[in-house]
């Protein structure tokens, strides 16, 4: 695809069915536009099979909704999360769909400020902002929505969210004690209810089989596309696996797998004839930390026109959701339940107490993507993350590890400030390697 002929496309019909505020939205699509072809299609040598993804991109607010209006019609429930503790293996299980929807973009945060303190995360005000305002199809286009206990901003605005779009809530455990699992399989297998009622189906082991296989494989394709960007020199940029890594939380899970497989197919065939986006000598940053949701490029944008690659995101929107898949080796459905309850308490997210494990996988990260430093990226208020911070600060410093940390919200006003530091970053690492 050209520089000059990208276009968001534009389906007001659709839009206005579903109750978007289109004349508003009409302009958030033609930014978005704008920000992904100088963002994405200005980057040279990229691999042919992004074309799918650039392809998803210019259809994100049609041909994808399209679809998830044409599965709602065959009652097929379509289910809005915001956190990778959402079992989507048993919303797939009834055959319904689960569509992300994290907010990543300033434009809704002041319409959620007019309602929501100020001072709480950019993520929370900019997903509640879509809601309120009406300009994201998907949330229109969703039947209910599922929260999760994981942080105190999250929590308090389900409750307003519910008067908008009826919202449900899973208790995250706060702890990885005994107890805590047996609470945390408890929730899961109230969601499997759940999501049952509403299906109006019961889940057999074949369902949930069958969807864990979906997930599995989604979660192997995302480790297999980890594992060749770590090749140094890279044969494909951060900016580039970020993407994919925002468009797994929407798309079709089996296409998605299939060509996520085939762009690796192409990476193999490049490292083969020495086809990179970088060299031997390009700093190389991992990023851990929040979540980047769709279009947060900001960090990758700094980074990569600094002169340096992002080669690993630690983060929800990268590693922490796909490094774990579900043991698939179960005879009952109790057992699957089980499996399933195990592998999401694997997840090291930074609002569990202690969280050691994490300090532990950001340095196994840090060594297997060949990183020489690691920048620390926190949404502004998140204070687990920024707590969290100082441990894995510490943790660098014993290994002499060039270390960032960064704490910055949706607003492009730091955008100077930010690359001041960053630079002066990859200098460090420059002058340490
Ligand atoms: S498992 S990281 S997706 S909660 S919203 S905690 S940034 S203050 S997103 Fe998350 Fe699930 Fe954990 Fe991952 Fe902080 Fe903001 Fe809260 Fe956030």
């Amino acid at each position: 695809m050209s520089l000059n002929n990208f276009e968001v496309k534009s389906y007001p019909e659709i839009w206005k069915a579903l109750g978007v505020d289109v004349e508003r939205f009409e302009k958030m699509r033609c930014v978005l536009g704008d920000i992904y072809q100088t963002s994405y299609l200005s980057q040279e040598n990229r691999p042919n099979s992004m074309d799918y993804f650039n392809w998803i991109m210019s259809e994100i607010h049609g041909g994808r909704i399209t679809e998830i209006l044409e599965y709602k019609k065959e009652g097929r429930p379509v289910v809005g999360t915001f956190c990778i503790f959402i079992p989507e293996e048993i919303v797939i299980a009834v055959g319904g769909i689960c569509v992300g929807l994290c907010g990543g973009s300033q434009g809704p945060v002041p319409d959620a400020e007019k309602i929501l303190p100020r001072n709480i995360c950019p993520l929370v005000k900019s997903s509640y902002g879509f809601k309120i305002a009406k300009v994201c199809p998907y949330f229109q286009a969703v039947d209910f929505v599922y929260g999760e206990t994981t942080c105190d901003a999250k929590k308090k605005t389900w409750e307003l969210l519910d008067k908008k779009i009826p919202t449900y809530v899973m208790e995250i455990p706060q702890m990885k004690r005994q107890r805590d699992l047996n609470l945390w399989l408890e929730e899961v297998k109230d969601f499997k209810l759940k999501i049952e009622k509403v299906a109006k189906r019961e889940i057999s082991f074949d369902d949930l089989a069958k969807a864990i296989k979906i997930v599995n494989d989604k979660r192997k394709a995302l480790q297999r596309l980890n594992k060749l960007r770590y090749h140094k020199p890279s044969p494909i940029s951060g900016k580039d696996v970020l993407l994919i890594e925002q468009i797994a939380f929407f798309d079709d899970p089996i296409r998605f797998t299939e060509k996520v497989n085939r762009l690796c197919d192409e990476l193999e065939d490049r490292i083969e004839k020495g086809i990179y986006v970088s060299s031997e000598e390009t700093p190389r940053v991992m990023i851990s930390g929040t979540p980047m949701a769709m279009p947060n490029w900001k960090i990758h944008n700094i980074i990569e026109s600094s002169g340096a690659i992002v080669v690993n995101e630690e983060s929800c929107v990268g590693t922490r959701y796909f490094k774990d898949i579900v043991d698939d080796n179960s005879k009952t459905i109790d057992e699957i339940l089980q499996k399933l309850t195990e592998r999401y308490m694997k997840i090291d997210c930074s609002c569990f107490t202690p969280n050691d494990e994490r300090v532990s996988q950001v340095l196994k990260e840090f060594k297997d993507s060949q990183a020489q430093g690691i920048l620390h990226y926190s949404l502004q208020f998140c204070h687990t993350y920024n707590i969290e911070a100082v441990k894995i600060k510490e943790a660098c410093d014993k290994s002499n590890i060039p270390f960032l940390s960064i704490e910055s919200d949706y607003s492009p006003e730091d955008i100077g400030q930010l690359r001041t530091r960053i630079e002066a970053f990859i200098e460090q690492i420059k002058s340490q390697n």
